[in-house]
């Protein structure tokens, strides 16, 4: 289906949509809410990349505003999840939105009323606006993380003044699908370059932004992961705390005497988009895994684990907890975390064996 849009790079990510849209038509809608999160990702990358000039560094508030993960937000995280909601509300296209940055599902109207959801629109947007926020005063790669669902038509929930009924708390949990009902998903990362990876399910397409032209142009036509690496990339500081079957491979792959044989090395930036990015080009393990202190891990499944995991599988690769497929993982509450091993096929299908083995 995609292979006559691929022929030649250089195409732009809105020409690579409305051609997408074109060969299936239950995607016409798609380019416009694509359109929102570019133009979104674009001012997005411009305030990363100016924050030291226009002192939108640090913490919001001085450091007293606290998002719902009981982190401490940074001054970036409000304006970028306020950009990407702008964006995606002028689309119409927009049921409900869920951010990294939001307390709830909550939904936006055209005009900009919050309401919980309307009948009119189409799709479920589910995002971390900006992933790795904590490293962005130093200048390290941070990016933008969003997940597509189709919208429950039958869910129609009004603006009320009273309590949500019944039917509206389950519409409200409608932004609770497994990955595996993701229809898009895709990362903005904002590093050397500003890199657009995105999936629809026929395989994974990289763009980088031509600052000239100020369009996304087609670079990585087709991604598919490495097969086996030479790189793994954890927060080793919590390999102590790890499952046993976890940690031992990682002890394997060390010197040499895992499955492959490779000797690996580790590469690990604390910014998932960024390890993400390289795991998908080069080949790797990435990966947050459950730990004694957290029995989740600590990525979030909805907006991070789910649309990461998506284009993961897409290109090829594989994305576990060690003992389940994280696309089948139902959520429970939004900001549900969960244990994630994701990459290269063949190293992450040891972790899983090893774990099987030890009756996990
Ligand atoms: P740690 C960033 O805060 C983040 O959510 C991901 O981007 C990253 O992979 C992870 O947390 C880093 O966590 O505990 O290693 O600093």
């Amino acid at each position: 289906v995609f292979d006559e849009v691929c022929e030649t790079t250089g195409v732009t990510l809105t020409r690579f949509m409305i051609e997408v849209a074109m060969l299936n038509p239950e995607l016409s809608e798609l380019p416009s809410l694509f359109s929102g999160i570019e133009t979104a990702c674009k001012a997005i990358s411009n305030m990363v990349k100016r924050s030291q000039l226009t002192g939108d560094i640090g913490y919001a508030e001085g450091g007293g505003s606290i998002n719902v993960q009981g982190e401490e937000q940074k001054t970036l995280d409000i304006m970028t999840n306020d950009v990407l909601k702008r964006a995606l509300r002028f689309t119409g296209k927009l049921g409900v939105l869920a951010s990294e940055e939001e307390d709830t599902p909550v939904d936006v109207e055209p005009t900009g009323k919050e309401v919980m959801f309307d009948e009119t629109s189409k799709y479920v947007a589910v995002f971390d606006p900006l992933d790795g926020s904590s490293n962005v005063d130093a200048g390290i790669p941070t990016g933008t993380i969003f997940g597509i669902f189709d919208h429950d038509e039958e869910c129609v929930v009004n603006d009320k003044d009273e309590g949500l009924t019944e039917a509206e708390m389950v519409c409200l949990t409608n932004t609770l699908k497994p990955g595996t009902d993701l229809i898009a998903s895709g990362y903005c990362l904002y590093s050397s370059s500003c890199f657009f990876v995105m999936t629809v399910g026929c395989g994974v397409y990289g763009f980088t932004l031509d600052e000239s032209i100020g369009e996304f142009v087609l670079t990585h036509p087709n991604i598919k992961i490495p097969e086996t690496s030479k790189i793994y990339s954890f927060n080793e500081a919590n390999l102590p705390q790890w499952d046993e079957p976890m940690r031992e491979t990682v002890e394997k792959w060390r010197i040499g005497e895992g499955k492959s044989g490779n000797s690996f090395s580790s590469r690990y930036i604390g910014s998932m988009v960024g390890d993400v990015h390289r795991t998908l080009l080069y080949g790797g393990v990435f990966g947050y895994p459950s730990d004694k202190k957290n029995v989740n891990g600590k990525l979030r499944l909805l907006y991070e684990g789910a649309p990461m995991s998506y284009l993961m599988e897409q290109a090829g690769g594989l994305s576990t907890t060690g003992t389940k497929r994280v696309m089948e993982i139902l959520p429970d509450e939004v900001h549900q975390r969960v244990p994630i091993v994701m990459g290269s096929k063949q190293d992450v299908q040891e972790v899983v064996d090893a774990y099987s083995a030890a009756g996990f």
